[in-house]
């Protein structure tokens, strides 16, 4: 709702809908009664509009949107009521302005903000345009080159950097309700003609069109198939080109075909299930709602390889006082020079970040080799190398090192979190914190209970995840956990369907197309292809533990395919050796072309193996690598090893590179409709019957045989009993 109350001359709208204000259609009917009010009080000289609670607004209420025809036409005819008033609007900009609010504010004929507020339009995150006018007035307010930026990239700006563009008027330190108050008791009387955005004329850019038309390339390319960046172009581009009015009735016309697209329901799906998967819990009756963190006031990292590197990097962004530990002096050393100049970068990047990033100072960051240094950390990540063995050793190591309270965090992709915490006294603080690489970027951090964990330790875990302002999903403990189990299959079907008759620039086109970022054999190079060798090696499934007459395409009785392994005996190892799945123009290069060679030795491959090569279609490919991931993710949902599909999707859009316009694997799967999915996998399950990941899900069929529920019923369909945790 809306609150209109009337001090002396300036009457005050607050606009009130908790946590964030969000604009919902009470709320817009509160606003424009207010509006309306004022206007027809004599006594009133002037309005003055804020939010409740130190937020102007998060614009308008998404949830809303499911009912498209009324919100998402009610806002415009408002932000144009408050334009045309004939007293002066001040919008008084606290907390944040995104999206509708910021539009509201751009309707307002000053805007004065705190200097720590930010603003925004990032309808474009959420599959829209600034569907309020905003498309319109923004670039006759800062002018096209910044309004495309914001609008296309849906970034938030700090006050500060609005100031500098001209979307405020003023930036204040102290009260934004104040200043305002008095501001629109200033401005009483003025002209109100220069002060109304929609009469501006948009401010000229030298070579208008070849600007727009390099603009556009950009957007396009950063967009991977997502509809949102190139309609925002479109609508900033008319008002480049048409009068207001004409300029409004298209930013109108493209937000409603964002509204029904596919596209919009999948990223503001992907947007509620970020904030859903919080609400952690674990079968075992343990959740957020009851479980408090543990503070962290010092942190200690053991390994500074690529990983530990990431992770230190991050621990100190987020100003966490920490120990570096390497085992010896010389990996110290290389590890110290590594983070450093990461860290260098890193502060770079941010303004004054050299005094933020204290790096420098060994209270906020020291490297050691000496493990005695852990006795008073709170937390430890260790992150050495995938060998159980090894860690083992360490958390024995820290178990009597740490104090009786600390947590212990392995950072594993893949390792049994109950073994690892078996050499320690304390199995309650153990937990897996998988964290991605480079770990100082990607967003995602996996978070593992193992039978033991307590409930304070996957709190601690999840403020970790936020502190590092990282999305904590948390999982349960099981080989891969959740993120490389469904991706085990996925990539299986890759190397399947080479050695089918496909090849890796083949396979990588259709998921490239389909939306990620990078295909499974580009990936695969980049992070190495020794790496999944030696696990094979292991696990026994490769290399001279392997026992003799074991036949080549085959182990423990299901289909096998060697071809990584064959590649890694040739010293194959991708990037790093500049040839794997493909040629590189240098060891460590990242210009991935087709290997003629690698094309021969497939060939030879399947001659020696009697595999006759077949022309396989884009659909196959597809269906082959994406179904099979997603049946896995039925297996772990009716496991109990997460909580709901939204774990899933937020993991894959946040680790995997999954394109977030098609709402994670498990959204997708409910897009594609669950009968075709298991239609599907039966088919190609028939064809191979030796692939246990093409075989479909018990889950996955009852889902089918109950009718195909929405998504958010899933789970209502597994009883208790079927939880392994
Ligand atoms: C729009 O404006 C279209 C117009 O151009 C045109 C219309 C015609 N609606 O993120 P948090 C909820 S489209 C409904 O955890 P933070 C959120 O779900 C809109 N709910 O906090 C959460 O609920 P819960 C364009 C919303 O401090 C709670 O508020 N605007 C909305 O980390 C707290 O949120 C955007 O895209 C909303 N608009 O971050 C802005 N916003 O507690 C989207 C939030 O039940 N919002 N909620 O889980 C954000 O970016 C962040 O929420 C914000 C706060 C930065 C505001």
């Amino acid at each position: 709702m809306a609150q209109y109350a009337r001090g002396s001359a300036v009457a005050v709208i607050r606009l009130r809908n908790p946590p964030v204000n969000a604009l919902s259609l009470a709320v817009l009917q509160t606003l424009e009664d207010g509006l309306k009010k004022a206007d027809a009080d004599p006594s009133v000289k002037a309005v003055m509009i804020c939010g409740e609670n130190g937020k102007f607004s998060a614009g308008a209420d998404i949830r809303g949107f499911s009912s498209p025809k009324r919100l998402g036409g009610a806002l415009g005819p408002i932000v144009s009521l408050i334009e045309s008033s004939e007293k002066p609007v001040v919008a008084a900009i606290e907390g944040v302005a995104l999206g509708g609010g910021l539009e509201v504010a751009l309707g307002c004929h000053y805007r004065i903000a705190h200097v720590k507020a930010r603003m925004g339009l990032p309808e474009v995150t959420i599959g829209l345009l600034p569907g309020a006018e905003g498309t319109q007035r923004l670039p006759r307010l800062i002018g096209v080159p910044a309004a495309l930026d914001m609008i296309t990239t849906g970034k938030h700006i700090p006050a500060t950097e609005a100031l500098k563009l001209g979307l405020v008027d003023e930036i204040v330190e102290e009260n934004t309700i104040e200043a305002a108050i008095r501001l629109a008791n200033k401005v009483i009387g003025q002209p109100l003609g220069p002060r109304r955005l929609s009469l501006k004329p948009v401010p000229k850019v030298p070579n208008m069109e070849a600007f727009l038309d390099e603009a556009l390339v950009k957007v396009k390319r950063q967009a991977r198939g997502c509809l949102a960046p190139e309609l925002c172009f479109q609508a900033v581009r008319a008002a480049t080109q048409s009068p207001f009015a004409e300029g409004v009735r298209r930013e109108r016309e493209l937000f409603q075909v964002l509204l029904s697209s596919g596209q919009a329901q999948a990223l503001q799906y992907a947007f509620f299930a970020e904030r859903a998967v919080r609400r952690w819990a674990t079968p075992s009756g343990a959740s957020w709602s009851s479980a408090a963190p543990q503070p962290v006031r010092r942190a200690a990292v053991i390994g500074l390889g690529t990983m530990g590197q990431g992770i230190v990097t991050s621990l100190v962004k987020a100003n966490i006082p920490l120990v570096a530990l390497e085992q010896d002096l010389e990996n110290l050393n290389k590890g110290r020079k590594a983070v450093m100049l990461l860290l260098q970068r890193e502060a770079m990047k941010m303004e004054g970040g050299a005094q933020i990033l204290d790096f420098h100072n060994p209270a906020h960051l020291q490297f050691t080799v000496d493990f005695d240094l852990l006795r008073d950390v709170d937390l430890v990540i260790e992150a050495v190398f995938e060998n159980m063995a090894l860690k083992k050793e360490i958390f024995h190591k820290l178990s009597k090192i740490c104090k009786p309270g600390a947590l212990l965090c392995t950072n594993t992709s893949a390792l049994n979190i109950d073994e690892i915490a078996s050499a320690t006294n304390r199995p309650q603080q153990v937990i897996g914190t998988h964290f991605f690489s480079p770990a100082h970027v990607m967003r995602l951090l996996e978070i593992i209970y193992g039978r033991h964990t307590s409930p304070t330790a996957i709190a601690t875990a999840m403020q970790l995840a936020k502190a590092l302002k990282k999305v904590g999903v948390v999982v349960g403990n099981c080989f891969g956990f959740v993120g490389n189990r469904m991706m085990f299959p996925y990539v299986q079907q890759a190397v399947f369907l080479l050695e089918e008759g496909s090849r890796p620039e083949a396979v990588d086109q259709v998921l490239e197309d389909f939306g990620f970022k990078i295909g499974p054999f580009r990936m695969s190079d980049l992070a190495g292809l020794d790496v999944g060798w030696r696990s094979r090696k292991d696990q026994g499934l490769t290399g001279p533990s392997l026992p003799a007459g074991t036949p080549a395409r085959q182990r423990h009785g299901q289909r096998y395919s060697p071809l990584p392994d064959l590649l890694c005996e040739q010293g194959r190892f991708g990037q790093k050796t500049a040839r794997g799945w493909y040629l590189y123009e240098k060891a460590g290069g990242r210009t991935a072309t087709p290997d003629p060679w690698l094309h021969n030795f497939l060939s030879q491959y399947r001659d020696t193996h009697g595999i006759q090569t077949r022309f396989i279609d884009q659909e196959e490919i597809l269906e082959r690598c994406l179904f099979s991931l997603i049946n896995e993710g039925f297996a772990i949902l009716a496991e109990g090893i997460a909580s709901g599909p939204e774990h899933l999707d937020v993991i894959y859009i946040n680790g995997y590179g999954w394109p977030e316009h098609r709402g994670g694997p498990m959204f997708y799967a409910s897009t594609v409709g669950l009968p075709r999915v298991l239609a599907k996998l039966q088919k190609y399950s028939e064809a191979h019957p030796d692939v246990p990941g093409l075989r479909p899900s018990a889950f996955l069929k009852k889902l089918v045989a109950v009718g195909n529920p929405p998504l958010k019923e899933w789970m209502s369909y597994l009883s208790q009993q079927s939880s392994k945790l």
